[in-house]
């Protein structure tokens, strides 16, 4: 029997884990997280050490049980249109139907979006034959609400999200000059059976407090990967990863589709280069799951996940969390 999870420590420490997506199915707390592999890998900034093969998901029956590693959910073998590189994953539950949605590098080194669905929370999942169509980029996460599904996605550099920005794949494109508009994360509807787009993926707009666009070298506060959706007091929260200056931050607005008004920082950066979360709330309190780099000493590719509890003041705004504060 393993231990009991704790506050800011590993999840698991038998595989490296990281992106943890954290939903409430059947009572019990289910983390889909990417199965970092334990290679050597040099890092790049297209992110080639980053060269998962697996999904694994993991459960907690409540805060202080042990954590339950569920084992191989889907693998890239049984996939038929990617070839590599399984990266940040997300599921919902729909229509008596789990879904496991999750970004990988097709045949063509292009980033898409592909589906799996299943009849358990912790799998196994079965990936449709193709992704989904229309589908780019990477870290989708999906918010269900009702008879509608949102999927919010993107991530820049090795993600790909700047070769988009006419609508088709340019391989050479380069990202915005930093005073202009910084690109947004994209959100389109889900068809009712979630297995395709109802929409063409439209781009978000986070603005700061005047209302004007973030710029894209505002690199302390502009999107850079990891999109999260959460909803508190009827408010439609988005969080994410600022990249490069490897903050969780968020930013707020009244629906689905945005604008969001940027806020402030969730969580300080953590050991290691990426940051990258979720947040669920679960038996009456609110938590963020997130991974560092501490279980392998600082292995960029090598990450655990971790969980803390998030705070909200009166005014809906989110308390600041310091991953190694007292
Ligand atoms: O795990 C691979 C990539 O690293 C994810 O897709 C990004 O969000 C970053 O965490």
């Amino acid at each position: 029997m393993s231990k009991p999870v704790k506050r800011n420590e590993p999840l698991v420490t038998h595989i490296y884990t990281a992106d943890p997506s954290a939903h409430v199915f059947e009572g019990k707390l289910y983390i889909y997280p990417s199965h970092d592999l334990d290679h050597e890998q040099v890092s790049n900034d297209n992110g080639d050490q980053y060269d998962m093969e697996d999904y694994h998901v993991l459960s907690l029956a409540d805060e202080n049980s042990p954590c339950v590693d569920h084992g191989e959910a889907l693998h890239l073998r049984d996939i038929p249109w990617a070839k590599q590189q399984l990266w940040a994953p997300d599921a919902a539950y729909k229509n008596g139907t789990y879904y496991l949605f999750f970004p990988a590098r097709d045949h063509d080194h292009v980033f898409r979006i592909g589906v799996a669905t299943g009849a358990s929370p912790a799998g196994p999942f079965a990936p449709q034959p193709s992704y989904i169509p229309g589908s780019f980029s990477i870290d989708p996460a999906v918010l269900v609400e009702g008879d509608k599904a949102y999927m919010y996605f993107g991530g820049l550099w090795g993600g790909q999200l700047e070769k988009w920005q006419t609508g088709e794949f340019v391989a050479d494109a380069a990202g915005p000059a930093p005073d202009a508009p910084a690109l947004g994360p994209r959100v389109a509807e889900l068809s009712d059976d979630m297995l395709t787009f109802k929409e063409t993926p439209r781009e978000i707009s986070i603005v700061d407090s005047s209302g004007r666009p973030l710029l894209a070298g505002d690199e302390d506060r502009r999107y850079f990967e990891g999109p999260w959706m959460h909803k508190y007091n009827g408010k439609y929260y988005l969080s994410y990863s600022t990249g490069s200056t490897h903050k969780l931050v968020y930013a707020i607005g009244d629906n689905p589709y945005g604008p969001f008004v940027f806020q402030g920082t969730i969580l300080t950066p953590v050991i290691g280069w990426t940051t990258h979360h979720s947040i669920v709330e679960f038996q009456g309190k609110w938590y963020l799951f997130y991974h560092d780099s501490s279980l392998s000493g600082g292995a960029d590719n090598k990450r655990c996940v971790k969980f803390t509890e998030l705070k909200y003041n009166a005014d809906g705004t989110i308390r600041t969390i310091e991953p190694y504060g007292p």
